[in-house]
């Protein structure tokens, strides 16, 4: 079973809690705050391998979580961090962002990584709240927590050299005989439902072929299975073009020609721009005289006469469109990944700082890390609430408060904290 779409949800590991602990042995019986800080929440990560070719596993799993960061404890302890999520996918997936449908990354290489997701930092136990005036703190912070998210995986296959043509014309038995690979070979269409690819060794070089589902007129519009694989021959260098000129099936074969370039042109208009190699398969079915009235009528029409003659069961042109594929991916260069977009899921969370102005004019503050920051606050202690303040001043929202028109005596709310701001 083949599949290349899929939205799963993925989310990075929440940082662990500081701990409060307190220095107590016999040479100090009553010694300084030692709370360790939190461990790092760990991160969600996508890695691309040739292990794989179908994002089917996704099937069933959908969900992924990174795990949490330990809380820190006593004696200057610091907690574990979260073990990273890493997440296997074919060569060639690109993740994309639902929200927008932009690109956030492309594995287009084995072993490529793209760290998606940061787990949350770990909060600082007590020990790191201590200064001149905090001799003793007795509270710590709770670790960031971070929110999960959801993403599109899409495989575009990554290959050398794309397959195409109308179904049955004998794409998969070409790729049989030119390749290490074993499709599914059957005399009728749409016997290729999913791309097979295989690797070609020839004058001592490989490349790589994918041979996708047969392609019909309206194959753009999703006729058929061709418009849903068409992506997968987005990303070849060379195009090899099979047009059966025993006419087997009824269809005129100089019309096959020009329906399935008209797909191609229709789907993505830089499609019609990658070089095309033209074979006519199924030589052995007609006579020479036939063949040649035949190809006369082609280069006629279409001014071509760079072409390959094929039977792929014996075996006229196999080696001679073997060596012609590799001239000319030596004259085509490899084609950069995919643009992306920058993207930094955690970046947006933390920077949206929200203010809102609610019913009875109080100032309500939301948004990640003031959110993460107000966890960690022990109203009942004034040196927590103290040291809430001043990082209130630090990140910027007194004043986006002030600019906002918050007064003396006027009410703020963050989390489960309200307080009255006093200048
Ligand atoms: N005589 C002859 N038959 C061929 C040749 N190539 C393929 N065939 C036959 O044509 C039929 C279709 O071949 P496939 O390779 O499955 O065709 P395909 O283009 O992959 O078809 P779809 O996967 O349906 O798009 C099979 O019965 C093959 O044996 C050839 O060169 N000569
Ligand atoms: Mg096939």
């Amino acid at each position: 079973m083949f599949l290349d779409r899929v939205k799963i949800s993925i989310k990075a590991g929440n940082g662990g809690k500081g701990a409060v602990s307190f220095l107590r042995n016999a040479q100090t019986a009553n010694g300084g705050p030692d709370g360790g800080d939190g461990g790092k929440g760990g991160d969600i990560i996508f890695k691309a391998t040739d292990e794989l070719n179908t994002l089917y596993s996704f099937r069933f799993k959908k969900k992924f979580v990174a795990e949490n960061g330990s809380d820190g404890s006593s004696k200057n302890q610091t907690g574990k961090s979260g073990k990273n999520e890493i997440i296997l996918v074919p060569t060639g997936t690109v993740l994309i962002n639902p929200e927008n449908d932009k690109i956030i990354a492309d594995l287009s290489e084995n072993g490529k990584e793209f760290r998606a997701l940061k787990g949350g930092a770990g909060g600082h136990g007590n020990n790191y709240f201590k200064s001149s005036i905090k001799q003793a703190p007795s509270f710590s912070q709770t670790g960031e927590t971070v929110k999960g998210k959801e993403v599109i995986l899409e495989l575009k296959t990554i290959a050398d050299v794309g397959l195409i043509g109308f179904p049955n014309v004998g794409k998969s038995t070409l790729l049989s005989v030119i390749s290490n690979a074993n499709p599914k070979i059957a005399n009728y269409p749409f016997t290729t439902i999913y791309p097979n690819l295989g690797v070609v060794e020839v004058l001592g070089e490989t490349y790589v072929v994918a041979d996708i589902p047969g392609l019909i007129e309206g194959a753009s519009e999703g006729l058929g299975l061709g418009h849903y694989f068409l992506k997968h021959v987005e990303r070849v260098r060379l195009l090899v073009h099979l047009i059966d000129i025993s006419e087997s099936e009824g269809r005129d074969f100089l019309n096959d020609y020009i329906v399935i370039n008209d797909e191609l042109k229709k789907y993505r208009e830089t499609l019609k721009d990658v070089k095309q190699i033209a074979v006519f398969s199924k030589c052995d079915l007609i006579d020479d005289e036939e063949l040649k009235e035949k190809l006369e009528k082609f280069e006629e029409k279409f001014k071509i006469k760079d072409y390959i003659l094929l039977s792929s069961i014996s075996y006229r042109g196999v080696e001679e469109l073997k060596k012609k594929i590799l001239e000319n991916l030596k004259k085509i260069p490899k084609k950069p990944p995919l643009e992306v977009e920058d993207f930094d899921f955690d970046k947006k969370d933390v920077q949206n700082i929200e203010i809102r102005r609610t019913d009875d004019g109080s100032f309500e503050v939301s948004g990640g890390r003031i959110e993460n920051l107000a966890r960690g606050v022990i109203i009942s202690d004034p040196r927590s609430f103290a040291y809430f303040q001043t990082r209130l001043k630090e990140m910027g929202v007194i004043d986006m408060l002030l600019e906002k028109g918050m007064k003396d005596g006027d009410t703020v709310i963050i989390k489960d904290i309200t307080f009255e701001y006093t200048e």
